[in-house]
């Protein structure tokens, strides 16, 4: 992170409506698509240079986070919850709004940062990916009723599988920075599975799966984890709240924490499909749910596993051969090093493709 932009980032924090001094400013967490700082000081804040090249009207991000808190807080609060802690807070401006535009046209927005609580990179503990399945479930359950149409569709095809495929092809075609050449392997790996693309846009265009309101980027590190009790507290990176299938909020939580190594892991033989933490999501994201799908959604889950795995692996490969402009990246090679870890979980999950379908059965209480 550059000095110049913590010197921004201290310049936006200015013009909210914090409470007591702030002090510190200083870059946090490891997201691959904000700038995230937090801010020390009587009360913590975290504050984020939005993404201007993927999020194209943040106006209606923000929109669609106020709509979704604010319904939250309200579910919230009924249960005896304590709502600045269990969900997402919008810090308004000095005049009220939720962004501040600063002089770059760059903009900032403001959370409280969610205090005695962490956010994991990578499993550590059973009891805690369970958790965070339980809170990624429940946070489908609460938006059930959230009135579906008012959300915007802030990245749009988001997870349309097919239509990132065709983006794919086209960016070998293109082939703009001369890589296609050595990535063969990769390139044909995902050209090989074409047809899982199409598999959950074709189940929820014939009826089979319904729409609900999902969170589409269910990765372990955003929910954050109570330090003490370990349970999950606050659903976080609220950008991509859309409209969506349950199979993708399971699926990508699957893809990123059911794997024994890091995503950007480089030594394959370190990299696994982890089929007794698939279970334990299974167990806890079901759970969550509390009754609330349906039992071809319940069967569609392992395939939502494996389509986002998918999805994700041809998302980097992409971004490597386009010269990576979307994904943030800090060596050279790493949304190659991505690329290879996603293969290798979607082979382990063909390997293992039976197993997955009767486990979320039996955690279902179907068999
Ligand atoms: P990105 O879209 O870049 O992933 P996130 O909103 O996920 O951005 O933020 C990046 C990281 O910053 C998170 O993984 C988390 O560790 C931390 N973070 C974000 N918001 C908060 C918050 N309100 N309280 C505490 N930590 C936060
Ligand atoms: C991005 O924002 P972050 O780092 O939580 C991406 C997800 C990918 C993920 C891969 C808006 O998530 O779709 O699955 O990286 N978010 C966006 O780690 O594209
Ligand atoms: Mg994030």
């Amino acid at each position: 992170m550059n000095i110049e932009l913590e010197k921004r980032a201290k310049e936006a924090v200015s013009h909210f409506q914090t409470k007591g001094e702030t002090g510190e400013v200083c870059p946090w967490g490891s997201g691959h698509i904000n700038d995230t700082f937090r801010v020390d000081g009587d009360i913590r804040y975290i504050i984020q240079r939005l993404n201007r090249s993927i999020f194209i009207k943040p106006m209606q991000v923000m929109d669609n986070i106020t709509g979704v808190t604010t319904f939250l807080k309200e579910k919230i609060k009924k249960a005896g919850g304590d709502e600045l802690r269990d969900t997402l807070t919008v810090i308004p401006t000095e005049d009220g709004k939720t962004l501040y535009v600063d002089c770059f046209g760059d903009c900032w927005r403001m959370y409280y940062m969610i205090e005695d609580a962490v956010s994991y990179d990578q499993v550590e503990s059973e009891k805690d990916f369970y958790e965070s399945a339980k809170a990624f479930g429940n946070f489908c359950y609460l938006l059930s009723d959230y009135p579906a149409r008012t959300l915007h569709e802030t990245i749009p095809g988001f997870h349309d599988t097919k239509a990132r495929y065709e983006v794919f092809q086209r960016a070998v075609e293109a082939d703009v920075c001369g890589r296609a050449k050595d990535v063969q392997q990769e390139i044909a790996f995902f050209e090989e599975r074409e047809e899982i693309a199409g598999v959950l846009g074709k189940m929820q265009a014939e009826g089979k799966l319904p729409l609900r309101v999902t969170h589409n980027d269910t990765k372990l590190n955003n929910i954050m984890m109570d330090s003490i009790s370990g349970k999950g507290v606050c659903v976080i990176d609220l950008d991509t709240v859309m409209p969506g299938l349950s199979a993708h909020d399971f699926g990508d939580a699957i893809r990123y924490g059911a794997s024994t190594a890091a995503e950007d892991e480089v030594d394959l033989s370190k990299v696994n499909f982890d089929i007794h933490l698939f279970e334990l999501y299974a167990k806890g994201f079901l759970e969550g749910c509390r009754g609330s799908l349906t039992e071809t959604e319940i069967d569609m889950l392992p395939m939502g596993a494996k389509v986002m795995t998918y999805e994700c692996g041809m998302r980097f490969l992409t971004d490597y051969l386009q010269g990576d402009s979307y994904f943030k990246i800090h060596r050279e090679g790493h949304n190659l090093d991505r690329c290879r870890t996603q293969m290798k979980l979607v082979k382990d999950m063909e390997a293992n493709w039976e197993q997955m379908g009767r486990i979320v059965r039996q955690c279902a209480g179907l068999e």
